[in-house]
């Protein structure tokens, strides 16, 4: 029988995760051909002929994961969290694009009493957060620019990810509370997980391998 050998295919973002990914990329011998700031090309092949990428935006990773369009994916843990895993196996913590969920309010100011008005990306986390603490939020939607909305008085406060502190510093922010640990997860497709066992455990095996050696380094 010679039914076409398909290959694996790992639905990643441009920016920091593909930065981030690189090195492990490379000590699995799957370095991409191309940097996808350089192509315009949304498929790269890589050194690995039976590996290839999706670029695809970073909220989007778990979608084309879930619906089998790509085996695997590299996703931050706050994309997976709003998401909702449905149909993904999450067996990697790739320990990249570092980062923290955090809830802030403009500096000095604390949380207000009674019922809290949240700006956020991050509407799903946000309400589950809030749910299992018992506390009345309502949440307000945005796509970007979170920092502004306390100061405009569109909320009290705001969800939004934090690393160095740097925005919320030059918008005249601060975290009252750091709600999760972000990194980013390798992700499976639950169905790539039975029907291509060999090949992806072969992939998370050696992913395994790097992250333990680097880990020692
Ligand atoms: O940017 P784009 O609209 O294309 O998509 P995206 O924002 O979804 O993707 P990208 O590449 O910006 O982020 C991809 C993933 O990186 C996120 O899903 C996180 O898991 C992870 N990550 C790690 C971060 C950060 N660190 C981070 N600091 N994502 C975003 N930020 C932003 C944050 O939202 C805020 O605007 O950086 C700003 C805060 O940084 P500091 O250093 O000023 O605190
Ligand atoms: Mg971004």
């Amino acid at each position: 029988m010679s039914a076409k050998r398909h290959k694996l295919t790992v639905a990643v973002s441009k920016g920091r995760i593909f930065d981030e990914c690189l090195p492990l990329l490379s000590k699995l011998k799957a370095a991409p051909v191309a940097h996808p700031d350089d192509s315009r090309r949304l498929v790269l092949a890589t050194e690995d002929a039976d590996l290839r990428l999706l670029i695809v935006r970073a909220a989007d990773v778990p979608t084309y994961v879930q619906y089998g369009a790509a085996d695997l994916g590299v996703a931050g843990k706050d994309v997976l969290l709003e998401h909702g895993g449905e149909g993904l196996y999450e067996p990697l913590d790739l320990r990249i694009a570092r980062c923290t969920m955090a809830l802030a309010v403009l500096g000095g100011t604390g949380l207000p009493e009674g019922r809290l008005r949240v700006a956020t990306k991050y509407v799903r986390c946000t309400r589950r957060y809030f749910a299992a603490r018992g506390r009345q939020v309502e949440t307000i939607k945005l796509y970007g620019s979170m920092e502004l909305a306390p100061s405009v008085g569109l909320a009290d406060a705001i969800v939004d990810l934090v690393d160095t502190g740097d925005t919320l510093r030059a918008n005249g922010l601060e975290i009252v509370e750091s709600m999760y640990d972000i990194s980013s997860r390798l992700v499976v497709n639950k169905a790539a997980m039975k029907m291509k066992h060999e090949r992806v455990n072969d992939v998370l095996r050696r992913c395994t391998h790097a992250l333990q050696v680097e880990a020692r380094e």
